[in-house]
This record gives structure tokens, sequence and C-alpha cells, in this order.
């Protein structure tokens, strides 16, 4: 990482349902959106859930263009200093919610393959970056495909969370970049390879993450969607734009 501020891309994934602490929101029905920082927006293909922290602490929070963010309080100032909102540094609460309000929450995930993706546990996310909220694309990141994981191996953990099989089993890896020596998911490639049995290895999680992260970028070549064929390092600027400019992605510096 340099020394400039990081760009992340903010994925709009639609709140489809208004259960319970949620409720408040469902006026706002087809602008409610959880909304995930991501450095990887060309994998949105093989998105199969969305992750938040249980314990977090989240709110709703509306955008100048009528867009509902639910998302960390600390993104939330972020965002009103990046000129999402009428004044600087002032945000527009409509809700305080936690992470375990959002627990088995139906999303519309754009570009994804799956219509409807669920809200699940992440207890490795760090409310401190990004948004707290992460999207999850288990073909290409080892954090996403050991969390999934264990949530489809332990359904008396998930459980806990009010997560159903329903809303994991049917969400197979979506293979949607070809790197070569670590064919189309390379996540799972590299867990195999490392035994990475927990998200709990952290040591071999990282040194998982670092390796695909980079060949993903350098050697990585697009095999789903509009874009198959292309190299990632070409079509990751591309497919960012396409999603910016269709709404249903924004920029957030940090
Ligand atoms: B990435 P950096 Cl396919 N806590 O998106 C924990 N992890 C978080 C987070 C938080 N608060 N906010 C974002 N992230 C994740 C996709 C992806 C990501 C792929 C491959 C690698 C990858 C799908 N998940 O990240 O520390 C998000 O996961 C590898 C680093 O700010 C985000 O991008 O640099 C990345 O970590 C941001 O990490």
């Amino acid at each position: 990482e340099g020394v400039g501020p990081q760009e992340y891309t903010i994925i709009k994934l639609k709140v489809l349902e208004f259960p319970g602490a949620l409720a408040p929101l469902s006026s706002k029905a087809g602008s409610v959106f959880l909304a995930p920082a991501t450095l990887r927006p060309e994998t949105m293909y093989g998105q199969t859930n969305c992750f938040a922290l249980p314990e977090g602490k989240y709110g709703a929070y509306e955008m100048l263009n009528g867009d509902v963010f639910i998302i960390s309080e600390r993104s939330a100032k972020g965002f009103s200093c990046q000129g999402y909102t009428e004044e600087f540094g002032v945000t527009k609460k409509l809700l305080d919610l936690t992470g375990m309000d959002l627990m088995g929450l139906p999303l519309e995930a754009p570009n994804a393959k799956y219509e409807r993706v669920y809200t699940l546990p992440l207890l490795t996310i760090s409310m401190g970056k990004g948004t707290g909220i992460v999207t999850s694309v288990p073909s290409d990141a080892p954090d996403d495909y050991v969390s999934l994981k264990m949530l489809v191996d332990k359904p008396e953990w998930a459980e806990k969370y009010g997560i159903t099989k329903e809303m994991v089993e049917p969400f197979e890896v979506v293979p949607i970049i070809e790197i070569p020596g670590y064919g189309t998911t390379s996540a799972v490639f590299m867990c195999e390879k490392l035994k990475i049995a927990s998200y709990n290895d952290k040591d071999k999680l990282a040194k998982a993450k670092d390796e695909t992260y980079l060949k993903g970028f350098t050697s990585g070549i697009m095999r789903y969607g509009p874009h198959s064929g292309k190299k990632v390092s070409e079509a990751k600027p591309i497919i960012k734009n396409e999603m910016i400019e269709a709404g249903q992605a924004c920029l957030y510096f940090e």
C-alpha cells in the first residue's frame, strides 16, 4: 500500500425486506442498501452473500441523492466529508442498528449470479475499516471462502445468528477469474493448498490473501460476464466505471 488515501468501491446491495428493527425503513424500500467497501469491483459476479459483524454498531444514513446506506458510524462521517451529504461533515442518521439486526437479511447484489443473497455473520470484520460491511466473493477472497464454509459446516453455530441452511447451502462458489497455476477459484485453491481450516488461521490466511490478490491482478483473466477474456487489470477500471454509471456503486476514500 502506498501513501495517499485508499480508494474503495462501495457496492450497493439492495435490501429486499424490512423485518424487526428495520421496519421504519420500509417506506424507503428500493433505496435502502447495505454498502460494503471493496478493492475488487471486478469480482462482483462471484458474490454469494454479504457479511456484517453481529456485535457491530451500524446506522441507516440518508445521502443527498436519497439513497439510504447501512454502514458504520465512522464511515458515515467519512461519506459526509466526501460530498455525499448536504452539509460537510454532517450525517443524516435515520436509525441505529446492530449487526444482529442484519443477520439473514435478503439482498439484491449488483452483477451477482444469484438473484438474492443473504447477510451472514463474520467475526473478523474490523469496524475501523471501510464501512464495516463486507461483500463476499469466496472464489477470489480466502477470508470469504473459509467464513462461508464454516457456516455450511457448522449449522448449529450459524443458527445462533438466525442463519438457516437455505441462506448458505445453495450458494456455490462461482468461478469468475482464471489465474494460471491457480485455476478458476484461486481462493479455494490456496485454502486447500495451505490447509486453512478456519478464519482463526490468521497467518496462513494473510499469506493466501496476499498471493491471490497480487496474482489475480497481475495474471488473472476474466472468465465470466461481459468482459470475459479480458485481463483483470484491464477489466477492473471498466467494470468499476460501468457500475458507478449504472448507479450500482460509488467511490469512497480513507
Ligand atoms: B475485498 P484493506 Cl474478491 N473488515 O473485497 C475486514 N475486511 C474488510 C473490511 C472490514 N471492515 N472492509 C473491507 N474488507 C475486505 C472483495 C475481495 C477483497 C476479493 C479479494 C480480496 C479482497 C470481496 N470480499 O481484499 O485492508 C474487502 O474484501 C483483499 C485485501 O482495506 C476489501 O476488498 O486493504 C478488503 O478487505 C479491504 O482491505
